[in-house]
């Protein structure tokens, strides 16, 4: 037998609604299914319960019977949670009045504050720390480098500190360069986490949201999404990278638009014209890993002149109008290398 995981925590408390009211401003949502008169089951988004038991009965002058009175009963003092960001949850509690009982304080693997619920059960919030790592991401150059313009990109989104290591590709020996980096394959992107090597876009999107959870939707079947079109870009698009080298700072290209690329194109589209939501204009309302994968999708575009329409159009706007996708395609526009094959003769 091993235990793998917590599945909930219970509280009692005394009034059904006010405590559900609480718990739901800090985004957890009614388990109606699993709920009864009994106890009300709650689940966050990350898929964190609690169960509320609803006989609890007012304790005498209001004081919470296990941590406010002078006799130490023993019990369970505080349920402890994981946040992505403690600030948002300070800003939360300053917003709604709930006193912070204690911190925020830095514990080193962690940053911790304390706040009460309304029956005066402790609750503690954590945003871990990770572990200092030395990050250098190798890449190719960022005119020509889609693959390296995502990784780029990404870990500037997810605010990861990182060297960069520069290879002029396709030259003789660019390859055996990347591969003395530890990139396995001998392209680019590589991330050195310390020693260790990862050499793929994928699993340095993967490694990437381990340290920041806003690199996927925080929905599981959102963030199930956004891989499915993560996976797609990865794995698929070859008709419309093979007619269209992603040259960032190229204008007015041509490119030959075959039946194939003509369908590529218009996957992206339909999958573009899907964005927009309360959150913001992105692929899942937020920005995330999923527009950061489509980013050199739309570079492309912009060089070879693909005319959208509707909401695609917006969504390639506002993708092309990223901070981070100028900065990356400013940087590109300041190199001097020329790679020829992906230099298609200008449309006439
Ligand atoms: N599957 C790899 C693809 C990486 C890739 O194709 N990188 C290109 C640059 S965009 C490269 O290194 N090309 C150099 C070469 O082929 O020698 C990933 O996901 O990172």
């Amino acid at each position: 037998m091993q235990i793998t995981a917590y599945d909930h925590v219970g509280l009692r408390v005394v009034d059904r609604a006010r405590s559900q009211a609480f718990y739901e401003s800090l985004g957890f949502v009614l388990d109606a299914p699993h709920s009864n008169e009994r106890a009300l089951e709650l689940v966050a988004p990350g898929g964190v319960r609690i169960n509320l038991i609803l006989n609890g009965e007012t304790p005498p002058d209001g004081r919470n019977v296990l941590m406010d009175v002078d006799a130490r009963w023993p019990g369970y003092t505080h349920a402890a949670f994981v946040v992505d960001r403690l600030d948002t949850l300070l800003a939360w509690a300053a917003a709604r009045g709930v006193a912070i009982t204690e911190g925020p304080v830095d514990w080193g693997r962690r940053r911790t504050c304390f706040l009460r619920d309304p029956d005066g059960n402790v609750l503690e919030f954590n945003e871990l720390t990770p572990e200092p790592t030395a990050h250098t991401l190798v890449i190719g150059n960022k005119n020509y480098s889609s693959w390296s313009m995502r990784a780029w990109m990404l870990l500037k989104f997810a605010g990861v500190p990182f060297e960069e290591a520069g290879v002029l590709l396709y030259r003789p020996g660019s390859r055996e360069a990347v591969q003395r980096r530890g990139g396995e394959t001998g392209l680019v992107p590589v991330l050195l986490a310390g020693e260790h090597a990862i050499w793929d876009t994928l699993a340095i999107f993967e490694y990437v949201a381990e340290l920041n959870p806003a690199v996927w939707p925080r929905d599981p079947l959102a963030r199930a999404r956004a891989r499915s079109w993560c996976g797609e870009v990865h794995a698929g698009f070859n008709q419309l990278r093979a007619a269209m080298p992603c040259n960032v700072r190229g204008r007015n290209r041509r490119a030959e638009i075959t039946p194939e690329v003509e369908a590529e194109i218009a996957r992206a589209a339909h999958i573009w014209s899907q964005a927009g939501g309360p959150d913001g204009p992105w692929l899942f309302g937020a920005f995330s890993g999923a527009d950061v994968m489509f980013a050199p999708v739309a570079a492309r575009f912009v060089t070879y002149g693909v005319k959208l329409e509707g909401r695609a159009r917006e969504y390639h706007q506002a993708l092309i109008a990223h901070p981070l996708y100028r900065e990356w395609a400013a940087l590109g526009e300041l190199e001097a290398d020329v790679i020829a094959c992906a230099e298609s003769p200008e449309a006439v």
